[in-house]
C-alpha cells in the first residue's frame, strides 16, 4: 500500500521537527516547505532536522509567495498538509506588526487556497494559538471561549482560524485548527521565556553569563511539551470530521515559578542572578492562560501527563550538557 503524504509548513522549527520525526514513526512519507535561506545555511537553520534529515523531502517555497506554495502543493499532492509556518514570536508582532499581519494572514490563506485548487482531499491542520484567547473572558479556555486577542499576532491567529474555518464550511475542505497553549523542549527557540531562562541558568552555572533579564515575571501560561502536542495534531485530523481543539495541560505557572526551578535544578539563587529589564515588557500582557482540554479528551482520547517540573528540568539539563561538551 502507498505510503501517506505529510506536507509540512514550518518543518525546521520546533513542532514541525517533532511531528516529521512522529510521522516517519507511523510510516508517513513526509515532506516540509522550507525557505532557501534555510536551505543554503543548513548548520544553523536546520539542526532540529539532523536526526531524520536523510527520510524527509524538502521543498523551496515561502509563505510570502503563492506560487511557490501552489506548485509544492502540485507536485506532492500531500494526504494532509499542517500548517506550522508562522511569526510566532508574539514580542516581535509589536515591533513589526505589518510582517507578522501579513506573513501570518497572508501565508494561511495561501496554503488553503492552494491546497483548495491542487489537491482540495488533502487534510489541514492550522496551528492555531492560546494567545487568541488574549485578555481572557473564561478561566479555564476552552473550544467555546470568546476570543480577545491582545497582539497582532494574536489577531494573526484569529485570521488564520476563521480562514481554516471559513474553507470548511465554503469549500467543504477537511480543515481543522488546533488551539495550543505554550509548548516547549530543548528544542524551543531562544527568544521564548522558557528556553530563556533555561539557557541562561545553564551559562550562568558555567561562568558563561552573569545575569539573566527578563520582563513580567508575573504573567502564568499553561506549559506543555512540545513532542506530546504534535500527537494532538495528528490526532486531529485522523477524525471522521474536522473541527478545533484546545489542547493544553490544565495546569498554569508563572514565569517566576518556571525560573525558580530552573535554577533551583542547577544549585543557583534566582535573587542573585535574575534582573526584571522594562524592555521586555509587553505593551499588552496576556496575563493568565489556562486550558481546558474535556473536548481533546473526549474525541482524540489524548492524555498529558508530564509534570511541569519535569520539563523545565529537562530543558535546563539538556542545555546544562550541551553548554558543558561544546
Ligand atoms: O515565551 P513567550 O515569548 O511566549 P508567548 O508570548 O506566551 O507565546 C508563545 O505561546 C503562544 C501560545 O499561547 C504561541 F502561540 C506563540 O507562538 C509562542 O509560542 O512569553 C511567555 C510569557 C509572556 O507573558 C512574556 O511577557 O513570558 C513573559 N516574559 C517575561 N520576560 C518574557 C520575558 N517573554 C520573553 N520572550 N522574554 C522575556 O524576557
Amino acid at each position: 500500500m502507498a505510503k501517506r503524504k505529510a506536507l509540512i509548513t514550518g518543518i525546521t522549527g520546533q513542532d514541525g521537527s517533532y511531528l516529521a520525526e512522529y510521522l516517519l514513526g507511523l510510516g508517513y512519507e513526509v515532506h516540509g516547505v522550507v525557505r532557501r535561506v534555510a536551505l543554503e545555511d543548513q548548520k544553523h537553520r536546520m539542526w532540529r532536522l539532523k536526526g531524520c534529515l536523510g527520510q524527509i523531502e524538502l521543498h523551496c517555497g515561502s509563505l510570502e509567495s503563492y506560487p511557490s506554495l501552489y506548485q509544492i502543493m502540485v507536485d506532492v499532492k500531500p494526504d494532509e498538509c499542517y500548517h506550522l509556518a508562522a511569526q510566532s514570536f508574539v514580542a516581535y508582532s509589536f515591533e513589526d506588526e505589518f510582517t507578522t499581519l501579513n506573513t501570518n494572514i497572508n501565508g494561511t490563506h495561501y496554503v488553503l487556497s492552494a491546497a483548495k485548487m491542487a489537491c482540495p482531499e488533502c487534510r489541514i491542520y492550522f496551528a492555531a494559538s492560546s494567545e487568541m484567547f488574549g485578555k481572557v473572558e473564561e478561566v479555564p479556555q476552552k473550544e467555546t471561549t470568546r476570543f480577545h486577542p491582545r497582539s497582532a499576532y494574536g489577531i494573526s491567529k484569529c485570521a488564520g482560524f476563521d480562514l481554516t474555518r471559513n474553507y470548511r464550511e465554503a469549500y467543504g475542505m477537511y480543515a481543522s485548527s488546533g488551539i495550543l497553549f505554550n509548548h516547549e523542549s530543548p528544542r524551543r527557540g531562544y527568544e521564548f521565556v522558557t528556553r530563556k531562562i533555561s539557557s541562561t541558568a545553564a551559562r550562568i552555572k558555567l561562568g558563561m553569563a552573569d545575569k539573566l533579564y527578563l520582563g513580567n515575571l508575573e504573567a502564568k501560561r499553561d506549559w506543555g511539551h512540545s513532542r506530546e502536542y504534535v500527537k494532538a495534531m495528528h490526532l486531529m485530523i485522523q477524525q471522521d470530521t474536522p473541527d478545533d481543539y484546545v489542547i493544553g495541560t490544565g495546569e498554569t505557572h508563572s514565569v517566576k515559578e518556571f525560573v525558580d526551578i530552573a535554577f533551583g535544578e542547577l544549585g543557583l539563587d534566582p535573587g542573585e542572578y535574575v534582573e526584571i529589564d522594562r524592555k521586555f515588557f509587553r505593551p499588552a500582557e496576556v496575563d493568565l492562560l489556562v486550558a481546558d482540554t474535556t473536548k481533546a479528551e473526549r474525541e482524540l482520547n489524548w492524555r498529558y501527563d508530564i509534570p511541569f517540573e519535569d520539563l523545565v528540568m529537562e530543558m535546563v539539563r539538556s542545555d546544562y550538557e550541551y553548554l558543558k561538551k561544546n
